[in-house]
């Protein structure tokens, strides 16, 4: 059948999304604040390819074959022996992507400015930004990898600290035959959440026992002297090297952390023959989104591992970990939503109906602006928290040459403060701003965005699918409130309610300068109100009502970001943004008209130059 008139245009133009970093004007933003300026030409040319790249043919076919071949086991060997050597398959997508993550440096720019020229963390997840979209979730081994380097960085003077170098000199390669990634695997059938239910036990071997069995892993390095047995429930890459795992130990079980690597020598083969490092992968399991990644239940017999720091002390040991998956996690939720909504973009620039192209329909860009106002804001909260990441690993926080300067704390003691409270928050409410978010851009293609392309260029129901987990690994909406409440609490709320308190001030102050008195007003009623309520209430009330905080928290910091960021250079465009999300969509008292210009402006930038994309 011959397209109608009003759709043979569409067709004969499809959307083409262009490079983010030439176009999303929050991302700009970001970048504007968060890296040195002028840019340095390094990172600009490295950004500006890295844009175009992920868009190109050959990474998105590989994306698409990911979500076609999905990865399978094959567990028995011809003959019907257990298959230790190679039971897990995944695509050649997967693999290529993997690659390119380590090629591109996704985790490694995190550890390589050693001049300390620029935030490494701010540079690190702005191009893993540009990165979400087009990674088949090869980003969830670089969170994992980039969680346990930072770990196994502070066990670098331990006994077995040549074993934890080595291990993490091949977490942050860029060179793929050196390079690892790794796991992190905690959840099992009886403890979730709350890791207090593992059943997997750890034992230290002793004499001929351990002689017995010792052996070496893959690169040559000796196995560790515990035995690890067990099963974990939802172990993501199982293709990893390693692994930071947690198991009990002792009479008492205390939960304590262990490394170990995925493979070893087979015993008494010269031929460099190796196998699971005593881990059978039982099966994979079959999720709703992130579909190329093996997500798998592990059984544990006979796993050598080291004991990372203190025994009983598993739990603070692996919260290094957590508190990066959940940074990677929070670039992940606004790295897929502004994909989404770059779709969104392309789709209105050449998709007419009623006669006219949808970003002339004063109605479907009012949408689109109130969805580019929520993703402004949280693009903000997510970057703050980064370049806290950054500083509080030790970057200078009073770089001048970085505008962030003005609006991080120079403090290292209220820098260290705002990261523990903030980040379970901007996790938490990221996530959920990013499902609702991509759900909103999903609508706004019509039926064009419910359909599972085999392109995947402009398929936002996979963006949409993969990022439903995004509130739910890494700790749940619930779980990051309880911890919010226990950063709270736990570290001295002086300590964190102080720091919080003297940052909003110095937000609240700026907007003055601006305009934004009424708006800033706001957010001091708003944290007096906030504030009062932390310090005066129980612990278990304030679990109770923990989403109420992560909202209002959210809602505040939000607020202080966009205002400070506008305060900068008074760009109008930034203002009325801040303005919009504090005081809601209809407060300006302007006409609908003028309104309505405001909105093309946000979505778009400014007026649209109708080009062909
Ligand atoms: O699913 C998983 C892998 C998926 C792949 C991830 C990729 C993501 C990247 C996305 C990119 C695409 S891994 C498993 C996920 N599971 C979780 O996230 C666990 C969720 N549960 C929690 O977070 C809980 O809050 C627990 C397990 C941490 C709570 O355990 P406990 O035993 O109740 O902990 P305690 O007793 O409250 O805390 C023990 C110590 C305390 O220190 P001390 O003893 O000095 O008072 C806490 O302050 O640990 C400290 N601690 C922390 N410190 C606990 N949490 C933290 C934290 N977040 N930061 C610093």
């Amino acid at each position: 059948m011959e397209p109608s008139s009003s759709t043979k245009g569409f067709f004969q133009s499809p959307p083409v999304i262009p490079p983010q970093y030439l176009e999303d004007s929050s991302l700009q933003r970001i970048i504007s604040l968060h890296l040195p300026s002028p840019i340095p030409q390094s990172i600009e040319e490295d950004l500006s390819r890295f844009s175009r790249f992920v868009l190109s043919k050959r990474v998105l076919s590989y994306v698409a074959d990911a979500e076609r071949n999905l990865p399978y086991l094959q567990p028995l060997t011809t003959f019907g022996a257990e298959n230790k050597q190679n039971p897990l398959v995944t695509s050649e997508g997967w693999r290529a992507l993997q690659d390119i993550g380590i090629k591109e440096g996704i985790v490694g720019l995190g550890y390589e400015d050693t001049n300390n020229r620029w935030n490494s963390r701010a540079y690190q997840f702005i191009k893993y930004h540009l990165w979400c979209g087009s990674s088949a979730l090869v980003t969830c081994p670089s969170a994992m990898t980039d969680g346990a380097a930072s770990l196994l960085g502070k066990h670098l003077n331990d006994v077995d600290g040549a074993v934890y170098a080595d291990a993490r000199r091949r977490l942050i390669s860029r060179d793929v035959d050196t390079a690892w990634t790794s796991g992190q695997w905690m959840t099992e059938r009886k403890g979730g959440s709350d890791v207090r239910g593992t059943e997997t036990v750890a034992r230290k071997l002793e004499g001929n026992e351990k002689q017995e069995s010792d052996g070496f892993d893959a690169v040559g390095m000796k196995l560790g002297p515990w035995k690890i047995d067990g099963f974990k429930w939802f172990s993501s890459a199982t293709d990893a090297n390693m692994t930071i795992l947690l198991a009990k130990t002792g009479a008492d079980g205390k939960i304590s952390a262990f490394y170990a690597p995925l493979w070893r020598q087979v015993k008494g083969r010269s031929d460099g023959e190796m196998e699971l490092n005593g881990v059978r992968i039982q099966r994979l399991k079959n999720k709703l989104g992130t579909k190329p990644l093996p997500t798998a239940e592990l059984e544990l017999k006979g796993m050598r591992g080291y004991l990372l720091g203190k025994e009983g002390e598993g739990v603070k040991e692996i919260s290094t970990i957590l508190n990066i998956t959940r940074m990677h996690n929070i670039i992940s939720a606004v790295g897929g939503w502004g994909r989404g909504l770059a779709i969104s973009r392309a789709f209105a620039r050449v998709r007419e109906s009623s006669g006219k192209l949808l970003c002339d329909t004063p109605a479907h860009v009012r949408r689109l602006a109130q969805e580019h106002v929520k993703y402004r804001a949280h693009m903000h909260l997510a970057y703050f928290v980064a370049a806290l990441l950054g500083c509080s690993e030790g970057h200078n926080p009073s770089d001048h040459s970085i505008a962030s300067s003005s609006i991080i704390p120079h403090d290292p003691h209220q820098i260290k403060a705002l990261l523990r409270v903030l980040t379970p928050m901007t996790k938490a409410q990221t996530a959920l701003s990013s499902i609702n978010g991509l759900r909103a851009c999903m609508e706004s293609l019509g039926g064009v965005g419910y359909l599972e392309n085999e392109d995947p260029a402009l398929n936002i129901a996979r963006l949409f699918r993969d990022a439903n987990v995004l509130a739910i690994w890494e700790g749940t909406t619930d779980i990051m409130a309880d911890d919010l409440i226990r950063a709270i609490k736990r570290t001295g709320h002086s300590d964190v309610l102080s720091a919080l308190g003297s940052w909003v001030a110095r937000a609240v102050a700026t907007g003055g300068k601006i305009g934004l008195n009424d708006e800033c007003q706001r957010l001091k009623t708003l944290w007096d109100k906030l504030s009062a309520e932390l310090k005066a209430k129980g612990k278990e009330e304030l679990k109770w009502k923990g989403r109420d905080y992560l909202q209002d928290l959210d809602t505040l910091v939000c607020g202080c970001l966009l205002v400070m960021d506008a305060a900068r250079d008074s760009d109008e465009t930034a203002i009325e943004i801040a303005r919009r999300w504090i005081l809601g969509n209809d407060s300006s008292g302007q006409s609908w008209r003028a309104e309505a210009d405001w909105d093309k402006k946000i979505v778009f930038g400014g007026p649209v130059v109708q080009t062909k994309l």
